[in-house]
């Protein structure tokens, strides 16, 4: 049973809960649930109780179905089958289930409402923090280093920044507290792209305690030389593509791309409108001109790949990716993150929602991978030319519907995370996948090349 995964030699070891001491573990457990259960509390108290029962767009589920699902996700995950113990409200399971009802469906569902949802988190919370002192944190994979409790953190924080996607489409006056991001930093200075050696390099995780099944297992991966840009794609350079006509010329569009720029009307990122020859977005209820320097965000995989097609350049691949944001060729090895293996401080990414919108590009250069890209965790997410795939050795873990039915030729990975995605739920490994048409998510893109002889040394 305890299959615990060998770590590979050239992944980097670091201090990480293993390193706890068991209660150390415990403590740092419960620090993390609370201050997840903070943000959701936030998100679902930001508006009044008619919002949070209605829905605002029919790709999102109504806020007050993501707090009940959050809640029940860990009564099935941890009051159940790590804790042993009787089901809270196993009445409820069938609403909760994201595979029983299509998010449009969901406000028609006999819902909890907005008190009784808080109320049955909280009560399946406190049994939580009850089990979380009893239960041994060894000896079945799914406790081992507290993996089950760092699994339910990372649901609760992607559900969050679902909500925060869902704050972003509702009408209305802002609600969310907003702070703004760091300058950016020598921003003209940097070169437009780094060029990334070819070699082999470890991608995914065999050691990443709480990474899930679709990072594991570390393998070798071999990468041709590839040029990566130093950040993300700006909202200046994308309206250069818009000014140039690129909306209105299939050539940079693939069959599928301009399929659906013709079905949707696509002309500019969701969110954007043109006033009198002058670009707005609106952005969580405010309405103001388009920020030049900052990443573009809230475009769909077709419209990355047509704005990479018109630079003459191309989306990077999932391995490329990872290979910018992970590998140091000075070790060898593979880090957790660009910076190096510490969990991420302010100064080296825009995570966790402390600001509601990316930070110019060239901001964040304690951030910066080895390589000398930037902003590649944090900021936006990043769609890639890659499709959503098992990597080789995958086993599904501990439940197949959080990726292996997802796997295939339908999805993108997307990479990085973006403002709005917790540090608990984001890593140098970690994978995100989409349907290439969204374009409600917190993404962005950044392009990729492979340099012609002339350019190598
Ligand atoms: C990883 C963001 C694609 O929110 O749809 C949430 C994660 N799985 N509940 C999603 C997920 C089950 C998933 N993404
Ligand atoms: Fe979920």
């Amino acid at each position: 049973m305890n299959r615990r995964e060998m770590p590979v030699a050239s992944e980097t070891v670091r201090p990480d809960p293993a390193d706890l001491g068991i209660e150390a573990l415990r403590t740092h457990v419960a620090g993390e649930m609370q201050r997840t259960r903070d943000r959701s509390i936030t998100l679902t108290s930001a508006v009044d109780d008619d919002e949070l029962v209605e829905q605002h767009s029919p790709l999102m589920s109504p806020l007050v179905w993501d707090l009940a699902h959050v809640g029940s996700q860990e009564e099935i995950w941890l009051v159940r089958d790590v804790g042993g113990r009787s089901a809270v409200r196993p009445d409820i399971d069938d609403l909760y289930d994201a595979f029983q009802h299509a998010r449009a469906d969901r406000p028609s569902l006999p819902l909890l409402g907005p008190t009784e949802a808080r109320q049955y988190v909280t009560t399946v919370r406190d049994k939580v923090l009850d089990l979380l002192e009893r239960t041994p944190l060894e000896g079945r994979r799914l406790v081992e280093r507290a993996f089950a409790f760092g699994m339910i953190v990372q649901h609760e924080q992607q559900h969050d920044e679902t909500m925060l996607a869902t704050h972003q489409l509702r009408r209305g006056a802002p609600v969310l507290d907003d702070v703004p991001p760091p300058a950016a930093m020598e921003a003209d200075s940097l070169p437009a792209e780094v060029l990334v050696p070819g070699g082999p390099f470890v991608m995914g995780t065999s050691t990443e305690p709480w990474a899930l099944d679709n990072e594991r297992p570390a393998h070798e991966v071999h990468v041709a030389d590839f040029c990566i840009d130093t950040t993300p794609v700006t909202n200046g350079q994308f309206l250069r593509f818009i000014d140039s006509g690129g909306y209105d010329q299939p050539r940079w569009w693939s069959e599928q791309g301009w399929q659906y720029r013709q079905h949707a009307q696509l002309h500019a990122p969701l969110f954007w409108s043109n006033e009198d020859g002058t670009w707005w977005r609106r952005r969580f209820g405010r309405v103001e001109p388009v920020a030049l320097d900052e990443p573009v965000v809230h475009v769909c995989f077709h419209e990355a790949q047509a704005y990479a097609n018109w630079a003459g350049k191309r989306l990077p691949t999932e391995q490329e990716w990872e290979k910018a944001a992970r590998f140091d060729p000075h070790s060898g090895r593979s880090l957790r993150y660009p910076w190096g293996q510490e969990d991420p401080r302010p100064e080296q990414a825009n995570l966790g929602q402390r600001h509601l919108r990316p930070a110019p590009a060239g901001a964040y250069p304690a951030g910066a991978a080895p390589c000398g890209a930037r902003q590649l965790l944090g900021d936006v997410w990043e769609w890639t030319a890659s499709d959503f795939l098992p990597y080789p050795g995958f086993a599904a873990f501990p439940y197949r519907e959080y990726s292996e039915v997802f796997f295939g030729t339908g999805h993108k990975v997307l990479r990085g995370g973006s403002f709005g995605t917790d540090a608990a739920a984001c890593r140098g490994t970690f994978r995100n996948w989409d349907y290439p048409i969204r374009r409600q998510i917190f993404a962005g893109f950044r392009c990729a090349r492979t340099p012609g002889r002339d350019e190598l040394s």
